[in-house]
């Protein structure tokens, strides 16, 4: 690993988001998966967030990672690609979107397997 990388700090990033915006979730889960914590502004919480983003990049699509004071990186997948090339030991990769779904597919599942295993119903 290189040494420099595991001095480096989070400080100058901020994570603009919302509460229960999908890809929002998506950085957070690389964010997580590093073992990174990254100061979150919410747009919606804080009316400065979001009149600094719109300031910045002229709409109010998140994520949008704030590096230092002049770069504004939109678009989750970048983001992520950004965080692990940066923060990364160079052999963890980004989690695969089927881990951020497969909670909700074995939910999907528990509950058709619960309506198969049910009562059988008085018609049958
Ligand atoms: N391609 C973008 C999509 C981002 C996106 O669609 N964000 C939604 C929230 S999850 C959003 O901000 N929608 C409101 C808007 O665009 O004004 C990415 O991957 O980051």
């Amino acid at each position: 690993m290189d040494p420099e990388r595991t001095s480096d700090t989070t400080e100058d990033l901020a994570l603009y988001v919302y509460a229960g915006c999908g890809y929002c979730e998506d950085v957070r889960v690389a964010i997580r998966d590093l073992g990174l914590t990254i100061e979150e502004r919410d747009i919606y919480r804080d009316p400065a967030n979001m009149q600094a983003l719109v300031a910045a990049r002229g709409r109010r699509t998140v994520p949008v990672l704030r590096i230092g004071e002049a770069t504004w990186m939109p678009e989750s997948q970048d983001i992520i690609a950004y965080l692990y090339e940066r923060f990364g030991d160079g052999e963890k990769k980004p989690p695969s979107r089927l881990r951020r779904w497969l909670p909700f597919l074995m939910w999907g599942l528990g509950i058709a397997g619960g309506l198969a295993s049910g009562p059988v119903p008085r018609w049958l």
